[in-house]
């Protein structure tokens, strides 16, 4: 049993709660390692379609813990680091998608947390920012990289530097977040985005995923041959076939996830 998440599981779609409210939901190593265990866990499990990942009270996630980094020599923030980064990246990779319900404050390595993530709603209330330099640290679970790839160099630079905190508006201005939804309203539209996403042919979303990611940081060429290839196994599945042949047959497809 998790101590500082929250999992449940509700026709295909996956909730995971980060469920640290005391602590305004900051990420200490508990939280970094029951996340990573999740994923993990939800990424096996052929029933799950989706996953929202959201945080208890009135943040989504404050942070790294600074009270646990505060102690850190370099060895262990290297440590530190690398644990956060495995966590981002499994949640960037899984063959799932997966949707930020940004509830609240969504700081540091919580608005790295969210960008991760492949979508992002925000509620009305969310605010999002990098103030580590106002610690005397920067970002360190992959904001530096992430940040300048969603919003631009330039937004990033400013954002990161000025410690700023931004509210959804200005994070749906500059591309942070892709919908902003009433707060009490939030969790039923990262629902139905959701469903909407879970009605699709899953292996199809997952390749789709797969190739978006790994097309993104490389040359034009390659990124070509890789789409070309993974277009062309998906050939083979079987839900291919089913989504074609219904479109053809006027009925509803039936997925297997094959
Ligand atoms: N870490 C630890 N505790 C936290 C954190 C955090 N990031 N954020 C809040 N808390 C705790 C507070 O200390 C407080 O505890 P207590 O009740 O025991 O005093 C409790 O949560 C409630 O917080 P506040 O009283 O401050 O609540 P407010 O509503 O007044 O303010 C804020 C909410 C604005 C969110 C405020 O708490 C805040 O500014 N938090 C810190 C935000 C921040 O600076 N985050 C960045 C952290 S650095 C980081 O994320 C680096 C990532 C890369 C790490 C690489 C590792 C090597």
């Amino acid at each position: 049993m998790y101590e500082t998440i929250k999992c449940e599981l509700n026709e295909g779609i996956a909730t995971v709660t980060v469920n640290r409210p005391k602590a305004m939901n900051a990420l200490n190593s508990q939280v970094l390692d029951e996340l990573f265990d999740a994923f993990t866990a939800l990424a096996a499990n052929a029933d799950v379609r989706a996953i929202i990942l959201t945080g208890e009270g009135k943040a989504f996630v404050a942070g790294a813990d600074i009270a646990e980094m505060s102690k850190l020599g370099a060895v262990e923030a290297r440590a530190f680091a690398k644990k956060g980064h495995s966590v981002m990246n499994l949640i960037e990779t899984i063959e799932k998608p997966v949707i930020a319900a940004v509830n609240g404050f969504a700081l540091g390595g919580g608005c790295e947390l969210a960008m991760a993530c492949d979508i992002r709603i925000a509620s009305a209330k969310a605010k999002f920012g990098q103030p580590e330099v106002g610690l005397g640290l920067i970002p360190g679970f992959g904001g530096n990289l992430r940040l300048p790839r969603l919003v631009g160099k330039g937004n990033a630079k400013y954002l990161i530097y000025s410690a700023d905190m931004i509210d959804a508006a200005e994070a749906y201005r500059i591309g942070l977040v892709q919908k902003v939804a009433e707060p009490e309203e939030l969790i039923a539209e990262a629902e139905a985005m959701a469903a909407k996403i879970a009605k699709q042919a899953p292996i199809a979303v997952a390749v789709a995923k797969d190739v978006v990611n790994n097309g993104y940081d490389v040359d034009m060429k390659s990124g070509s041959n890789y789409e070309v290839n993974a277009f062309s196994l998906i050939f083979d599945s079987e839900d291919m076939k089913e989504g074609t042949a219904a479109f053809l047959e006027k009925r509803k497809a039936e997925w297997k996830n094959k």
